[in-house]
């Protein structure tokens, strides 16, 4: 037999001596080779007992699959619900409700500050009625529904239990999740509404409420998946996901609850990328930690101890060029999520990258969980990768190094406090530009994008949502949901409801008990969400990006050293720096691109005015305008592009500023583009732009003579 020292001399020989150790940006150096060595000491255990590094389940896939629950929603309740009643019919497992960002932030179709948002990444919800809409004919107390919903989640929570009850189910038959995971908002996600301390009452609300009336209904999704999207390596992904579930248990022990009798519906929601091995040894070390961490803080019952997550495969893993290779992406980033042992998965659209999923792209993405769980055989053993050294090894690296992370955290007093000191934010922040360096300099490959690309690539049909036409039917619906209700009730109701925030929370004061009443009463989610407001305030932020993290890897690069010359020159020119303006408007508070360019750029000697979340156009002019500045950066991820962008152009040039420049970045289908352009925007960057030739294009705009 050989030893491991003839097979590393035979290798070096092969390769002539080159390092095969993969550094990864978790700070794990991988080996080409692991051995019984590598797992001395190591005893995964048996799938379905502590520490569930195995699975929480003994039976696993073997027993029961996992829930297919594609996460869909868009214009009005009546397309969603269609929508849904087709899915369903075609093999879909369980319901996930996409809202849109109106809905998300609690305001109404009809609030002015949303005309572009209504409908467009999600279902419009105003009403109860729009949620008995969006559930007719399917019965809830058998299929189980979750809703992504954080921001208005009391108003959101409340209309689901009465559109059951109003169905004949009662609050004890739902079974379903609440996202309702503010932390990871107010790191990556935005979209919060009120200050963090209200918001995590409202979340120890919701956990007393759900434990004395809920029992099927799993209370919270804490979700590491925005922050992978948001640039998170692996490891932080982990250990903050991890650290926000002990800080909310913290919390709902603190408002007088007993843990073992709310902590068994606690879930989790993580993100599946293109590392394959990475992130099925991800999800084996998240139940490992969970167990650890509640066994810490004195959970007895191990169904409170045992991780049960949802996964999502990675949008920001897919590609708008050559888009057809997202199936083969979503294929194996779903192989990991099913091999790490999810209880619940989403499978990406094709043209996720760009647009809501069309009925055909939809119908892919569902068949790919399908195809695995019904063609493949993959579903018949437990774990299958239980026991490979490479597998274990990097479960326990995982471990230890997410563990570091939480230790970290808990020094510095839970979650709630790191994140409110900004350092989590700060480091996935730079995790992001030193990602977006690798791919623009292609030391990470993406077929397509920065090797292979396609000389022309083909028209893909995208979905489009006509956002004047859903606003008009929500606006009307909501004037007749008024117009039929008994107006003194629901003030009473509404009125009870502000009392009720504005004192410690109780029994009594249950927000989420308190809003049940006012949706029986028909208040809308804005009136619902504004009573709140009157105590908790509205929660509002400005980017600040990292520096130095992008530009460092270029360093000596000729082209970069062009961009930097260039920039040199129009300082010369102008007297001062270049200055442009990254504005992010509409509800929409998708923010890696938007600081990922503000870091960038900032780094190649522009001067960056990050302009505050949430700002209608007419607001970002005046920001524009205070501050000099010479070109105007929107950047757009929810589809608001075709109302915001024309009227930030329309206001500037009101104002007599045509000479300020307005370029467009981010999740823009190209059939848009020509719109846009006539619209008067200058240059449009979509996903898979390098930001060095992003830059590089400014100049040219700015007057400089750029070479190509
Ligand atoms: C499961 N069961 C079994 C077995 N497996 N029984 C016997 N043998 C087995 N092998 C039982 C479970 O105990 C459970 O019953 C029931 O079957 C359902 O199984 P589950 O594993 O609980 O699955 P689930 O109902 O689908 O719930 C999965 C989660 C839940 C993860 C716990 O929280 C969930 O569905 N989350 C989805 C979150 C989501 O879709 N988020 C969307 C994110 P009991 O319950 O009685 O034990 S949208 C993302 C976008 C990007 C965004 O956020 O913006």
């Amino acid at each position: 037999m050989a030893t491991t020292d003839e097979w590393a001399a035979a290798a070096a020989k092969e390769v002539k001596g080159k390092d095969l150790t993969w550094h990864t940006a978790e700070g794990i150096d991988v080996k080409p080779l692991y051995t019984a060595d590598d797992v001395a000491g190591i005893d995964p255990g048996l799938p379905g007992f502590a520490p569930f590094t195995r699975g929480v389940r003994a039976s696993m896939y073997a027993g029961r699959p996992w829930t297919i629950r594609q996460y869909a929603g868009f214009s009005t309740a009546e397309a969603s619900n269609a929508f849904y009643h087709r899915n369903l019919k075609a093999g879909q497992k369980g319901l996930s409700v996409a809202f849109d960002l109106a809905t998300h932030r609690g305001y109404d179709s009809d609030h002015p500050r949303v005309t572009g948002d209504v409908g467009k990444a999600g279902v419009a919800i105003d009403t109860i009625d729009d949620m008995k809409i969006l559930f007719d004919g399917i019965p809830l107390d058998k299929m189980s529904v979750s809703m992504t919903m954080n921001g208005a989640v009391i108003p959101i929570l409340a209309f689901f239990i009465v559109a059951g009850e109003e169905q004949g189910v009662p609050q004890e038959l739902l079974d379903g999740t609440i996202q309702n995971d503010i932390l990871k908002e107010f790191m990556v996600r935005n979209t919060y509404i009120y200050p963090p301390e209200p918001s995590m009452r409202i979340i120890s609300d919701i956990f007393g409420y759900t434990s004395r009336h809920m029992p099927k209904f799993n209370s919270i999704s804490i979700s590491g998946y925005h922050m992978q999207e948001a640039g998170a390596t692996q490891v932080q992904e982990l250990a903050f996901t991890i650290a926000d579930g002990a800080e909310y248990v913290r919390y709902g022990v603190a408002s007088g609850l007993d843990i073992d009798k709310f902590a068994g519906r606690l879930s989790f929601f993580f993100a599946i990328g293109m590392n394959f091995f990475m992130e099925i040894a991800k999800l084996r070390a998240a139940r490992v930690l969970w167990h650890r961490v509640m066994t810490n803080m004195g959970a007895k019952d191990e169904r409170s101890k045992m991780l049960r997550t949802h996964c999502q495969t990675s949008g920001v893993s897919l590609t708008e060029q050559d888009p057809y290779n997202n199936v083969m992406r979503t294929t194996i980033e779903a192989m990991a999520a099913m091999l790490g042992g999810t209880q619940s998965l989403h499978t990406n659209a094709l043209d996720e990258a760009i647009a809501l999923p069309t009925d055909f792209s939809a119908r892919i993405a569902r068949n790919t969980q399908i195809v695995i769980q019904e063609e493949t055989g993959m579903t018949k053993v437990v774990d299958p990768l239980g026991g490979s050294y490479y597998v274990e090894a990097l479960t326990a690296e995982l471990v230890d190094k997410a563990w570091a992370i939480i230790e970290k955290v808990e020094a510095d007093g839970g979650m709630a406090k790191a994140v409110a000191a900004g350092w989590p934010k700060s480091m996935i922040e730079e995790a992001a530009a030193a990602r977006q360096a690798r791919v623009d300099r292609a030391e990470d490959v993406i077929v397509g994008v920065n090797k292979y690309r396609l000389e022309t690539e083909d028209h893909l049909d995208t979905l489009d949502i006509d956002n004047d036409m859903v606003r008009e039917g929500q606006i009307a619906r909501i004037k007749r949901v008024k117009a039929g209700r008994d107006a003194a009730a629901c003030e009473a109701a509404l009125t009870a409801l502000r009392e009720g925030a504005a004192q410690p929370s109780s029994i009594e004061n249950n927000l989420l008990g308190l809003a049940v009443k006012a949706a029986r009463a028909r208040a809308t989610l804005g009136e619902i969400s504004a009573a709140m407001e009157e105590s908790f305030g509205r929660y509002g932020t400005t980017p600040t990006p990292v520096k130095g993290v992008y530009g460092a890897p270029y360093e000596g690069d000729p082209r970069w050293n062009q961009v930097l010359s260039g920039v040199l020159a129009v300082e010369r020119r102008m007297g001062r720096k270049p200055k442009i303006m990254i504005a992010k408007m509409g509800q929409d508070g998708h923010d890696r691109g938007a600081n990922i360019i503000a870091s960038a750029f900032g780094d190649m000697g522009f001067e960056i005015v990050s302009g505050p979340l949430f700002q209608t156009p007419e607001e970002t002019v005046v920001v524009a305008i205070e501050n000099g500045v010479d070109i105007v950066g929107a950047s757009s991820l929810a589809a608001g592009h075709k109302s915001l962008i024309p009227e930030l152009i329309r206001q500037l040039r009101e104002h007599g500023r045509n000479d300020i420049k307005v370029i467009a970045g981010g999740v823009i289908p190209p059939q848009d583009y020509d719109f846009l352009r006539n619209a008067g925007v200058a240059g449009i960057y979509g996903p898979g732009t390098n930001v060095v030739e992003a830059a590089a294009d400014v100049l040219r705009l700015l007057g400089h003579n750029m070479p190509p």
